[in-house]
């Protein structure tokens, strides 16, 4: 596995970056300490995805911060990402990491102990997890209810791999979900629907190091 960091993790929303567009907002939330990204669109046709991930690639890599593509392995493969990140329905951690090879980085949601269970055969392949809904959230319909601090302890609490916590985060709440136990946030509308998208990523690189400075 590629080295990767997960304290400010910026999750693309292709309408909530508007017209803006992502590439930009990926631009301004790297320049603001964003430290890994994923590009996410599942309503995006396939050529549209696959040609934003080659323009991603190319912005990031000389940066130093991996893109991740949420869902599609394919995507990701042919782009050139440096990962996957994957949701419950969706291959196989196994299978991707067989495909992949050892240095792609793969994540994988679990939000709740039911789901570590149904995932725990394929643990073996996946870098980190993605846990949440941190926070009631309406940027993804099917989030389901909030998990809160005790949510994130209960999954880190699961098994050794590194939690990145989703779902409701802005500045007012990162440094709650760090001293949870989480290893880094993740936020989709605190960053894309921002108006100031770096000042907006700065924010919530600041409280991730503020909480990680008090424990
Ligand atoms: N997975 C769990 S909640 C969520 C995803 C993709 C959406 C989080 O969006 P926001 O705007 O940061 O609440
Ligand atoms: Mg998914």
């Amino acid at each position: 596995m590629k080295p990767f960091d997960l304290s400010v993790y910026l999750v693309t929303d292709t309408r909530l970056c508007g017209a803006r567009g992502v590439a930009e907002t990926v631009r301004l939330a790297v320049a603001g300490g964003a430290t890994l990204v994923q590009l996410r669109d599942s309503a995006a046709p396939i050529r549209e995805i696959l040609a934003l991930a080659e323009t991603l690639v190319a912005m990031l890599r000389p940066l130093g911060v991996p893109l991740l593509v949420n869902d599609r392995v394919d995507v990701a493969m042919a782009a050139g990402a440096d990962g996957v990140h994957l949701g419950q329905t969706d291959m196989p951690a196994s299978a991707a990491r067989r495909l992949m090879g050892e240095d792609a980085i793969i994540g994988l949601s679990v939000g709740n102990p039911a789901e570590f269970a149904a995932a725990r055969d394929d643990l073996h392949a996946v870098d980190y997890l993605g846990t949440g809904p941190f926070r009631a959230t309406a940027t993804k319909d099917d989030a389901g209810a909030a998990i809160g601090p005790a949510g994130i302890a209960t999954v880190t609490a699961l098994c050794r791999l590194p939690v990145v916590a989703i779902g409701g985060i802005d500045a007012t709440c990162a440094g709650e979900a760090i001293r949870a136990g989480a290893d880094g946030v993740a936020a989709v509308s605190a960053i894309c629907a921002a108006g100031d998208p770096e000042a907006a990523t700065r924010a919530i690189a600041d409280a991730v190091r503020t909480a990680r400075a008090a424990v």
